[in-house]
């Protein structure tokens, strides 16, 4: 019988000690990430990483912006974005129809409630068109973010080169 208590307080031990160390590696990624300098900008409840956008040849007119947007607190959603680099700039997503992958409009997107938006290659991004300047690998410029909630934040873009991130190729798709 004592034998038995024992067991069991070693097994809430063991268990016990599996769980603190399940929580101090999520702790350690989530200092990684702050060391990093993860965020580009904080406003609110919202950290927000450097927009960045892949060089495009010099006869191109559209480019896109990738962004990440980590939100601590309630349900926002981006509702616009501004940069004096196009003349237009838009929200898009990327929806599958006939087989293809096609770029779509869309009015807003959701910032979760303790959770991420990721705008990224092949998934919802930020639309440059007409595009004032070529956008040249290692060059910056200004990018203004508007949120329902959270209001408008200015950040500076990065153009990285050509095929720089992961997923499907963003010139590849079909442009409306
Ligand atoms: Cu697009």
């Amino acid at each position: 019988m004592g034998k038995n208590i024992a067991k069991s307080f070693v097994l809430a031990a063991a268990l016990g000690c599996s769980l603190s160390l399940t929580h101090g590696m999520a702790a350690e990624v989530h200092l990684a990430e702050a060391a990093k300098g993860a965020y580009a900008a904080t406003q609110g409840n919202l950290g927000i990483t450097t927009p960045w956008s892949r060089a495009v040849p010099p006869t191109a007119h559209t480019g896109a912006l990738f962004v990440s947007i980590r939100n601590q607190g309630a349900q926002d959603f981006l509702v616009a974005a501004h940069a004096e680099i196009a003349d237009t700039v838009e929200l898009h997503t990327h929806v599958h129809a006939d087989g293809l992958m096609k770029m779509q409009q869309v009015e807003q997107v959701e910032v979760p409630a303790g959770g991420t938006l990721e705008l990224a290659p092949g998934s919802y991004h930020i639309m440059l068109i007409g595009l004032r300047e070529p956008l040249r690998e290692g060059m910056r410029f200004p990018v203004r973010l508007d949120f329902a909630a959270s209001g408008s934040v200015e950040l500076e873009a990065e153009v990285r080169s050509m095929d720089a991130g992961t997923g499907a190729e963003h010139s590849q798709h079909a442009h409306h």
